[in-house]
């Protein structure tokens, strides 16, 4: 089989400057030698190599692209490249390094004080401290204003009632960002592993993201002391602005998964004979091989081209939502065009594409489906908003 390289098909490489190549090529390294072999077996039993988490900080790709508090403080492009390494061996990883990094680490970074940044933000950037982020509700997904979990002031702290849903890493984090209302308005909370009235119970059962650890977060009268409270973002805008900076990460992320299973299909066809000669010499295959290439090197220029937005600091939460949605549906087409291509090879875990397919339904659905992002670009454009 020949070796992986990502598509170059635009020459894509020459857009990027030799610290950005240096960069991708040591994830890659660190993605074939440490996690690929894992991820069979990983995806099979359901569960999520947690020996990975005190590499990638090691690696410095926990919160790779914050500055201080021991992060590596890479550009934008850089950390496009790592995330799309990362996505490559499988999306449950990236969505640990995403969590981590852009729902967790973010928050804290962009909305906590100095104390809380001292106090966590280090810890994370190493692995030690592990975060997740509870927005989600059983009854609120796509809706997340609508959310019923409350904070309610006391003298000495809040109290905390509710529950999440769908959190990634949830059961093994030692902190949770959890948005509630206090007083009717959306506010952010760390909440510490252990604290009295903190619960979380194990989602099994998915046939998608199964490397990833899922939970539900109930709250129970969970009383938190009042510096756990974010102090600079009220409203919605707080976790919507992680979210922005998580959906751009999955965007450079989807390419990994598509590079993947392009990169799979490819050597396949080319050394599979049917009928008298290789697959690759048929024009039907052709045409999926080419519309791959076609949709993978669009993808590419959309990303790198947004972060050279997101370096200036002009990148607009609507400009993230067409990459988000582009990006995650070029991949699932790519997935499974090349499912199909493996014929029955392509169901068996033998081979990561029918892992990858499965993962992009979640990437697909979570940070805002791509319905949502249809909306959030249709109101962009005409000013109206049809979300209800
Ligand atoms: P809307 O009126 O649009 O916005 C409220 C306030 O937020 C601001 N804003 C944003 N700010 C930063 N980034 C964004 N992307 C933003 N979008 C909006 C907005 O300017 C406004 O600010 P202000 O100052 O006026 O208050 O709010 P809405 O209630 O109409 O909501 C719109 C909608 C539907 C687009 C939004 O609710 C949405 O995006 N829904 C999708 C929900 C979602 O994506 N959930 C993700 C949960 S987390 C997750 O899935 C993690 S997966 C983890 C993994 O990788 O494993
Ligand atoms: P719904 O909102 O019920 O949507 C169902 C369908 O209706 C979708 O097709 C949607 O596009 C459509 N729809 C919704 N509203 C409209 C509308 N107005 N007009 C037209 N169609 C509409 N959340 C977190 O907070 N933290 C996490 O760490 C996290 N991790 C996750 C991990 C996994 C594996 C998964 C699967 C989800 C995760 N989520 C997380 C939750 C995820 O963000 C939500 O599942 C997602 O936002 C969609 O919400 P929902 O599942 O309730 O679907």
């Amino acid at each position: 089989m020949k070796k992986y390289d990502s598509l170059n098909f635009i020459d894509f490489e020459s857009l990027l400057t030799s610290e950005q190549k240096e960069m991708r090529d040591s994830v890659r390294k660190f993605v074939d030698d440490e996690v690929l072999p894992k991820m069979q077996k990983a995806f099979r039993e359901e569960v999520f190599p947690k020996e990975l988490i005190p590499r990638f900080g090691e690696l410095g790709l926990l919160g790779a692209n914050l500055k201080g508090y021991g992060c590596a403080g890479i550009d934008t492009v850089s950390y496009g490249l790592v995330t799309q390494e990362i996505e490559r061996a499988d999306s449950g990883i990236r969505s640990f390094v995403s969590v981590q990094g852009s729902l967790c680490m973010y928050p804290i970074y962009a909305y906590g004080n100095e104390a809380q940044k001292e106090k966590y933000l280090p810890r994370m950037a190493r692995g030690e401290v592990i975060g997740c982020f509870g927005l989600t509700e059983p009854d609120f997904g796509s809706n997340p204003g609508g959310m019923i979990t409350t904070a309610v002031e006391k003298s000495d702290g809040y109290v905390l009632n509710g529950n999440k849903m769908w959190i990634t890493n949830g059961s093994i984090a030692d902190v949770a960002i959890v948005w509630a209302k206090l007083n009717g308005v959306v506010r952010g909370f760390l909440v510490d592993k252990g604290t009295p009235g903190f619960s979380t119970s194990l989602m099994k059962g998915k046939f998608s993201l199964r490397a990833s650890i899922t939970s539900e977060l109930h709250f129970e009268n969970c009383k938190i002391p009042k510096e756990n409270l974010l102090p600079k973002v009220e409203g919605l805008k707080g976790p919507l602005g992680c979210l922005s900076q998580a959906r751009f990460g999955i965007a450079w992320g989807a390419i990994g998964a598509a590079n993947a299973c392009y990169h799979e299909a490819l050597n396949y066809v080319l050394n599979r004979q049917m009928f008298d000669k290789p697959l690759a010499g048929y024009q039907l295959i052709q045409v999926k091989l080419s519309k791959m290439v076609q949709e993978i090197s669009k993808a590419q220029l959309l990303c790198w081209h947004l972060s050279q937005l997101k370096e200036r600091g002009e990148l607009k939460p609507a400009q993230i939502s067409l990459a988000k949605m582009n990006n995650v549906r070029m991949a699932l087409d790519v997935a499974r065009d090349a499912r199909d291509m493996l014929g029955a090879n392509g169901i068996i875990d033998e081979y990561p594409v029918i892992r990858h397919m499965m993962n992009l339904e979640t990437v697909n659905t979570y940070e805002g489906t791509e319905d949502i992002h249809k909306l959030i670009i249709g109101r962009e454009v005409t000013g109206l908003a049809a979300f209800n």
